[in-house]
């Protein structure tokens, strides 16, 4: 008996992401390390009152996908880019974090013939392997970021349907769902969507929001507890919960973020929502003084706006500080590293975690354990040297053919 092989599907910003920054330098990257590339971003012209970017505004190619400069002439290399590695697939991904435009794409079968034959027109064009959507979130429009309705949940299923029934059948058809409780609950219809996916990536990261200290565990950790129960997540608990959900594991990939995230709860109050007056009694306090706030600020980071420290930069600003004002951690519960900082009374604060090439290794043990499609990572551009994506290739046995 052989085992299915198993996949690494790199996310790459190329074309500039609200949380991960200006895109990459596609020359740069060695997609000998992985199985699938899928190119972020692309997006949709929408009609949404909230739409920033004036370019998505045309209202003559409403529900259309839009390709920003820099992602078309980084698609047009995907022929010279596919000479490192012939095997790969490479997929356009269409949304992202805050992306607008799903919820009227998807929203009747004319909006979303539309948005199909703009997919079919650029897979044609690049010569792509598939299409890969990262809508967040159906139902939820990201806790009213972004457009939502509660239709979005059976729109996105006959989106997929129609996607799948329209695209050639060796083309891919993929997408990425979040980690929380209520996705596979009631924002998605994992169990209808699954038969027109060739895989369900799990976006098993951002979980250092609330009262949890860590981003990516893999498990819970009863040193650096979560205290509000609503707020306590791991990468087996979302696993899990999608499985019970109705997922087969083969056609789950996990999610391993290429980045850590300093906790929200170092600044912000904890609330306990389900407590009675909850805004005003947080459970937890921020433990992060304005020494510690300055030094983020003075490493290039306003903790007021965003948590998000690309793997890269953890090890060359924060790991390498000149200073040494990080010590390194490994957790034995959660399975990821950890750094703290000194308070200025000499108290060890928990500072950020994220992943390196031992946690990586332990979550593709994981995957092998539970029969999992493989891994996915959110993004090639934050690896340091390449080093994550080969300790996954690795240990999740992917060789180059
Ligand atoms: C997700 C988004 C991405 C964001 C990242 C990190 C994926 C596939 N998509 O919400 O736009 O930057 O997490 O927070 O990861």
């Amino acid at each position: 008996l052989f085992a299915a092989d198993l996949m690494s599907v790199g996310y790459f910003n190329g074309g500039g992401d609200v949380t991960a920054g200006p895109g990459g330098d596609i020359d740069k990257l060695d997609v000998r390390q992985i199985t699938h590339l899928n190119y972020s971003f692309g997006l949709i012209y929408n009609n949404e009152a909230g739409e920033t970017n004036a370019a998505l505004k045309d209202a003559s190619k409403l529900h259309q996908i839009w390709l920003s400069p820099k992602v078309m002439a980084d698609l047009h290399k995907i022929p010279e880019l596919r000479k490192q590695n012939p095997q790969l697939k490479v997929l356009l991904s269409v949304g992202g974090w805050g992306a607008r435009g799903f919820s009227g794409a998807a929203d009747s079968k004319e909006s979303r013939a539309v948005f199909i034959r703009s997919v079919q027109d650029i897979v044609n064009t690049y010569g792509l392997d598939g299409i890969d959507l990262d809508w967040e979130y159906p139902v939820n429009g990201a806790w009213g970021l972004v457009d939502k309705q509660p239709a979005d949940k059976d729109n996105f299923t006959a989106l997929l349907k129609e996607i799948r029934e329209t695209l050639p059948k060796e083309k891919l058809v993929t997408v990425a769902l979040g980690a929380n409780a209520e996705s596979p609950k009631s924002w998605v219809d994992v169990k209808a969507i699954a038969p027109y996916l060739n895989y369900i990536n799990l976006m098993t990261y951002d979980m250092a929001y609330g009262t949890q200290y860590f981003n990516s565990n893999l498990y819970d950790s009863t040193k650096w507890p979560t205290v509000a129960a609503a707020d306590k997540y791991s990468a087996d608990f979302v696993v899990n919960n999608y499985l019970a959900a109705g997922l087969k594991p083969e056609q789950v990939n996990l999610g391993i973020g290429f980045y850590g995230r300093v906790p929200k709860r170092s600044v912000e109050p904890g609330i306990d929502w389900t407590k009675a007056d909850a805004e005003k009694n947080p459970v937890t306090q921020p433990y992060f003084g304005a020494k510690e706030i300055g030094m983020f600020k003075a490493l290039g980071y306003d903790l007021t706006k965003d948590t998000y420290v690309k793997y890269n930069d953890i090890v060359s600003k924060l790991i390498n500080d000149p200073e040494k004002r990080f010590t390194e951690h490994w957790d034995d519960q959660a399975k990821v590293p950890w750094l703290s900082i000194k308070s200025a009374e000499g108290k060890e604060l928990f500072a950020l975690s994220y992943e390196n090439p031992r946690s990586v290794d332990l979550k593709a043990q994981y995957i092998k354990e539970k029969g999992l499609g493989g891994a996915m990572f959110w993004e090639y551009g934050a690896d340091d040297h390449n080093q994550l994506a080969k300790q996954l290739a690795t240990s999740l046995d992917i060789k180059q053919k």
